[in-house]
């Protein structure tokens, strides 16, 4: 339980309490395993699952990984959510926004978008962290739902300009190779995505909007707008790629969109017509 007045500051307390306690890949037989076995303590139950041959590490792949880390803290937020009364929540889609939507009197009745992103911290040659995220972090999709803020695109509960808030949580971490848990260092920032925004995409062949890099800036809400205006007024201006795919979607909810209206104008013209009448 939290005294915080915005889901800003809520969502900071909650992230803070947050620690990665996913330790491997449970394999529930193995060519070493003893039957039965004794469980004393959470540090003997890892002991014994690694030593006995049942625990295997997690992916070192960045997508894969990022994935268990996402699920991982959503649940974190999602528990934190449901013990605090008087907040709704939904989860997203894997691959539409916001991962998390977070609506009820608890703040205030609007709509919230919370976003998570994991990233691995850049390391020097001889392994020491450089101080950056080893790629930039992607904030937006740039070319649909953000493009288009007034219409209700696929894999979103509803049109990107209703929510009142969007926060990112990004959950920043070091790769230990080593480790059958993979994840060291974990740092957990939590930002409205246009305070960290870069004016660069985070991929030179897909139209993502990227973040800063330098993991102070993350840290301390330093992008490169001093405005959210700015921001969005530069990115929705921007020359992005637009797929056969994308351009069908968007006329399709064009369409709709101007369905709605002539039939809104319709209901208009009929109630002032009964009205006169
Ligand atoms: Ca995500």
């Amino acid at each position: 339980m939290t005294g915080a007045d915005t889901i800003e500051e809520w969502l900071r307390e909650v992230c803070s309490q947050y620690k990665f306690n996913v330790r491997g890949v449970l394999q529930t037989d193995s060519p070493g395993a003893e039957w039965p076995i004794t469980i004393t303590g959470p540090q003997d139950l890892e002991e014994k699952l690694a030593t006995r041959g049942h625990l295997l590490p997690l992916p070192k792949e960045p997508a894969s990984l990022a994935n268990i880390i996402e699920v991982s803290i959503i649940d974190f937020i999602i528990s934190a959510i449901t013990g605090a009364g008087g907040i709704a929540f939904q989860r997203g889609s894997e691959r539409g926004y916001p991962d998390l939507e977070v609506s009820g009197p608890r703040f205030g009745g609007g709509h919230h978008a919370i976003d998570i992103k994991a990233a691995r911290r850049a390391v020097t040659a001889s392994g020491v962290p450089n101080g950056r995220t080893q790629s930039r972090i992607t904030l937006y999709t740039g070319n649909t739902y953000f493009k288009w803020p007034a219409l209700h695109w696929p894999g979103t509960f509803r049109p990107f300009g209703d929510y009142e808030t969007h926060l990112d949580v990004l959950v920043i971490y070091t790769l230990n190779e080593a480790s059958a848990w993979r994840v060291d260092d974990l740092e957990v920032i939590v930002q409205e995505p246009w305070r960290i925004a870069s004016k660069k995409r985070s991929s030179t062949t897909r139209e993502y909007i990227g973040a800063v890099d330098s993991i102070a800036a993350l840290r301390e809400g330093r992008g490169e707008f001093d405005t959210p205006e700015e921001f969005y007024r530069f990115w929705r201006a921007f020359q992005f790629k637009i797929s056969a795919q994308v351009s069908n979607q968007l006329n399709k909810l064009m369409t709709a969109q101007q369905a709605e209206l002539d039939r809104l104008r319709g209901a208009a013209q009929g109630g002032s017509g009964s009205l006169q009448g």
